[in-house]
Order: C-alpha cells, then sequence, then structure tokens
C-alpha cells in the first residue's frame, strides 16, 4: 500500500537555487545556514515546500547538477548536519522539503566513473555507456547530439579505446540504467534521503534514463539529433515504476519530473496515478511560446494567442485525466518571467510582475516560485560574456568560436538566453553585494540591486512580495482554485487572458492584461463584473478600462 496522502496539491513550491540565495559565512556562495536564516521570510510568504536545486558534493562543472557523492554535501554549501537542521527547522514551520535528483548522470568524478575508466573489469564499468568509436576508434560511435551544443561521446583521453555517453557535458556521463544494479543504488540514495526526512524529489531530466539500444546514427536534425532514441525512452516506465515500488511508495512524499520536450501524451502517463510513477512533470510547452522548436536560441515573437491555447489544453487536461501539473514561469534555467511574456521590467515592472503572478497562481495545479520571482528581479543583463560562468553558455560559444563573424552576431543572443539571467545573487538589501554577501559573490549581483531588493520592495506601498502573499492566501481560501474547472473566455483577444473557474461553492473570474497601454474591457464582462466582488487587483481601480499590465481576481459564491 502506498503511502501518498497526495500533499502536493496543496503545496506552494519556492525553488531555491542554493550558491545564489544567501551566504551564511559570507564566502561569495550561499550556502544552507543561508536558508536556515531566510525560513521566516519564506514562511511569511505563505510558501509550504521548498525546492533545493543539488546541495549534494559535486566539481560545480554544471552547478551541482554534476554529482559526485549523493551521500554528502558540497562543502561550500555546509554538511549533512546542517542539511538535518534545515529539514527539522522548515518543518517545524510547516515546510516540506524537496531535493533535486539528478540521476540521468554523475559527475565524471564519482567514484563510480572513476572506477569504472581505471579497470574495463570493473563491474562499475558497466555503470556507464561505453562503446567502441567508427573508423579506427577516429570517430565517436554514432551522431546524436546533446543538449549542450556538443557531441555526446567522449574519450577520457587521446588514447582510450572507447568512448561514453554523455548527453549533457562531458563532466557528466550518462548512467546505464539498462544495468540493474544501477538501479538499486537510485532506490538507495532515494531511501537514503527519505529516512534523513526529506519530502520528496524534483527529478532532474528523467525522461532520458532510458535509452534505446541500438546506439545507431539517427538522421541529422537541426536540433538534438538522435534524441529518438533517448528522450522517453522504451524502458522509462518500468524503471519509474521500479523507484516507485521499491522506495517511494513507503514514505509520505511526492516527485516532480522534469521532462524535457514531453507532450501531453506523454505526460499523462508518466503521471497517471494508477500508473505509479511520478505525481507531476514539467512541461515547457508555455515557456517555449517564443521560440522555435524548443530552442530557446531561436527566438519568436511571444504571442499571447498561443500561450493561452497552451494553458487551455494543460488545464483541461487536468480535469479529464485526473492528472496534475506543476504552475511555473521560472525556474534557474529560464530568463526572468518580467520582462518577457510581453510584459516590461523597467518602467511597468511593478504590475508586470504581479500580473504574471496572477495570471499562473489561480490556475489549477500546484504553483511554484523561483527565487527572487517574488520581488520582481529581473534579467542580469549582461554586457561581456567574461561575466557569465555558466557551462551551457560557454559551449555554446565555443562552438561557433571558429567562426568570427557567427560568434559576434551570436554573442547578444547568448548573453540574452544565458541561464546566468536567473542565477544572480538574491538581492536583499541594497548593501554591496545586495545584502547576499559581504564578499564578491561567484556571480555579479544584478546591476539594479539599489531599486530591486527585498528590503525595498517590502517598504513598498505596492509591494510585489506582498501581492504574491495575497494571491498564496487566496489560493488557501477558496478551493474553486484547486477543484474547480477552467474555462477561457475571449480566446483570440491578443492583449487580454481572462478565464473563470467554477465548482459548487464559488466561481472565480482572472483578468490579466498584457497589454502596455490602456485598453478597454470587453463589454459583455464590463456588465457581469457587478455580480462579482473583487477579491484581489494590482492597481486601484475597478472602472471598464484596464490599465498597463493590470490584473484582477474576482468571486461570486454560488
Ligand atoms: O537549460 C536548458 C537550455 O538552456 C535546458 O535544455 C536544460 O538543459 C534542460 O532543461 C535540462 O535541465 C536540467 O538538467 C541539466 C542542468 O544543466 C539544468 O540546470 C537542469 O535543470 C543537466 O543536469
Amino acid at each position: 500500500m502506498s503511502k501518498h496522502t497526495n500533499w502536493y496539491k496543496d503545496a506552494i513550491i519556492y525553488q531555491i537555487y542554493p550558491r545564489s540565495f544567501c551566504d551564511g559565512n559570507d564566502d561569495g556562495f550561499g550556502d544552507i545556514k543561508g536558508i536556515i536564516s531566510k525560513l521566516d521570510y519564506l514562511k511569511e510568504l505563505g510558501i509550504n515546500c521548498i525546492w533545493l536545486s543539488p546541495i549534494f558534493d559535486s566539481p560545480q562543472v554544471d552547478n551541482g547538477y554534476d554529482i559526485a557523492n549523493y551521500k554528502d554535501i558540497y562543502p561550500k554549501f555546509g554538511t549533512l548536519n546542517d542539511v538535518k537542521e534545515l529539514i527539522k527547522k522548515a518543518h517545524n514551520l510547516g515546510i516540506k522539503i524537496l531535493m533535486d535528483l539528478v540521476v540521468n548522470h554523475t559527475s565524471d568524478k564519482h567514484e563510480w566513473f572513476l572506477k569504472a575508466i581505471s579497470d574495463k573489469s570493473s563491474p562499475y564499468h558497466d555503470y556507464y555507456y561505453f562503446k567502441k568509436g567508427k573508423k579506427n576508434n577516429k570517430k565517436p560511435p554514432n551522431n546524436w547530439q546533446g543538449f549542450f551544443g556538443e557531441g555526446t561521446w567522449s574519450k577520457v583521453d587521446e588514447n582510450s579505446d572507447e568512448y561514453y555517453l554523455h548527453l549533457f557535458s562531458k563532466e557528466q556521463p550518462d548512467l546505464n540504467w539498462e544495468n540493474p544494479k544501477v538501479r538499486k543504488e537510485v532506490v538507495d540514495i532515494l531511501r537514503f534521503w527519505l529516512d534523513l526526512g526529506v519530502d520528496g524529489f524534483r527529478c532532474d531530466v528523467i525522461n532520458l534514463i532510458s535509452k534505446k539500444q541500438d546506439f545507431k546514427s539517427r538522421f541529422p536534425k537541426l536540433i538534438l539529433t538522435g534524441s529518438d532514441a533517448y528522450i522517453n525512452g522504451p524502458r522509462l516506465h518500468e524503471f519509474l515504476h521500479q523507484l516507485y515500488t521499491e522506495a517511494l511508495k513507503d514514505y509520505d512524499c511526492m516527485t516532480v519530473g522534469e521532462t524535457v520536450f514531453s507532450s501531453m501524451e506523454d505526460l499523462k502517463k508518466l503521471c497517471d496515478p494508477k500508473r505509479e510513477e511520478l505525481d507531476m512533470a514539467f512541461s515547457f510547452e508555455h515557456t517555449d511560446c517564443d521560440n522555435y522548436f524548443g530552442v530557446k536560441y531561436l527566438k519568436r515573437k511571444f504571442s499571447l494567442k498561443r500561450f493561452k491555447k497552451v494553458i487551455n489544453k494543460w488545464e483541461n487536461n487536468i480535469d479529464k485525466n485526473n492528472i496534475w501539473y506543476p504552475l511555473f514561469l521560472e525556474n534557474h534555467d529560464q530568463r526572468r518571467s518580467v520582462g518577457r511574456f510581453l510584459t516590461d521590467d523597467k518602467k511597468f515592472r511593478r504590475p508586470s510582475a504581479m500580473m504574471l503572478a496572477t495570471s499562473y497562481m489561480m490556475l489549477k495545479g500546484t504553483p511554484f516560485i523561483y527565487q527572487g520571482q517574488e520581488i520582481g528581479m529581473t534579467n542580469a543583463y549582461f554586457e561581456n560574456v567574461d561575466e557569465i560562468k555558466d557551462v551551457e553558455t560557454h559551449n555554446m560559444l565555443n562552438l561557433c568560436s571558429k567562426n568570427y563573424f557567427v560568434r559576434k552576431l551570436i554573442t547578444k543572443n547568448i548573453l540574452e538566453q544565458s541561464r546566468d539571467n536567473a542565477r544572480t545573487p538574491m538581492c536583499w538589501d541594497d548593501s554591496i553585494y545586495g545584502g547576499f554577501s559581504k564578499k564578491e559573490p561567484w556571480l555579479r549581483v544584478n546591476k539594479n540591486k539599489n531599486r530591486i531588493n527585498v528590503k525595498r520592495d517590502l517598504e513598498s506601498h505596492h509591494s510585489i512580495y506582498r501581492y504574491y502573499q495575497k494571491l498564496i492566501e487566496i489560493r488557501k481560501k477558496y478551493s474553486v482554485i484547486k477543484n474547480g474547472n477552467f474555462k477561457l473566455l475571449y480566446k483570440n483577444n491578443k492583449n487580454l487572458f481572462i478565464y473563470k473557474r467554477n465548482d459548487n461553492d464559488s466561481e472565480m473570474l482572472v483578468i490579466c492584461s498584457f497589454k502596455n497601454n490602456i485598453i478597454k474591457l470587453p463589454n459583455k464582462l464590463s456588465i457581469e463584473l457587478d455580480k462579482y466582488e473583487c477579491i484581489l487587483k494590482n492597481y486601484n481601480n475597478d472602472l471598464n478600462y484596464l490599465m498597463p499590465y493590470e490584473a484582477r481576481v474576482y468571486i461570486k459564491r454560488h
């Protein structure tokens, strides 16, 4: 019998990127003590669950998404005892803790990989994918492409007679999940953390763990050649079900998968409660509304109509198929939301941030808030590639480095799209490093830290944080948000996102303007408004026109 109580449906999850959240010992690098010192801040916001991006021991090539020891903590973050303290203190405040489970790959410094490469007859050799190359071992085994713009096969050194597979950087070798011992190791890791008291996992690129075993070259594509062999692979469901039955079901925990390039049909299966695999999984279909083929560098003008269509599809899917899904606009891989999705991070930054919050937090699903989003932090506006640390950004640049003109042409785009935009240190006040640390941080602080920081936001009459607080209160108060159905209105309107939520108890009406100008409300709706009570708005306005980026939430009891 599963011990799951499905608490995740009532969760409001705050994502912490630990190296950039709060530095408790002033070494320029965020840590667990820093997080503990901000628990009251998070409690007051109203969240009841934290997702920690990886804090495990790691060489930090991909900021911890390259794990060298799953059962220990990277020393700059602290110790296992610090984590125990964090769990205890968070639990005392009614806050649950999710760890980031990165098990598609390990670090190349993981003991398993080190043993695998030092001795071919070691059992650890079969923990990874080693293959002979083509053309006398001069060419990789196949033409698969990876996520960071480079090939997916590397040799440990020039003389190696085999290549190993890595879908991300060469320091992140992929685990061979076909090997039952690997799966046992993962079960063991899950149980270790669950026994320590964590409440669940965000599962990194979990839909890549099963690969088609022919390892043949595939027809070349513009991006991710070979991905049909490694995205949602043949044994994915079986592997996930094993984790569920051998570990997850014994604890009242939850999982949220990061499932890249997955369709609704894929997630229907992965998150079907009857199948006992994942509780929910991220889709990126809405955040990909401003690019082509899910590739952020291939920019496309954002269309609200397209965005609404995606949300409509997913919200209706929840009801039809009895699944659940996460709601989000930001994470550590995405650009900041304010300034994106047609909004403005300058003159109308505050209303933009509040309107975006309203647009997704009143939907059915579990909302995620990424650190800094609650005060409307903006992109970093990098001017120079040397300011950027992210391995993905540098790999992309290197890929283009051979050609001077290509490099010149794309550098601006790469700076704008760099994941470091959302990874700058959290700004707590206007002191030299934004109150994040007393020492120069690992990544530069946002230049607007004097204007955009927690202290200043809380002092403002138009505090974004307080607005989030109210949205969270509303979520807790009105059952219609969790249970009600979803109805999209004015689907062809290119400026307004308007929807209704309905259950036996009440009807909610949400109005969001994505326009940087004053616009009129549709006539029919204006007449209807009298029947509702307005419970939240980001302007002091209740007229028949909407201010730039205005948002309103109305309720009507049946
Ligand atoms: O960030 C991306 C593009 O800029 C995505 O393609 C990203 O690489 C993909 O969503 C997988 O992300 C996850 O796994 C990566 C890690 O670098 C990301 O930070 C993580 O969220 C490898 O572990």
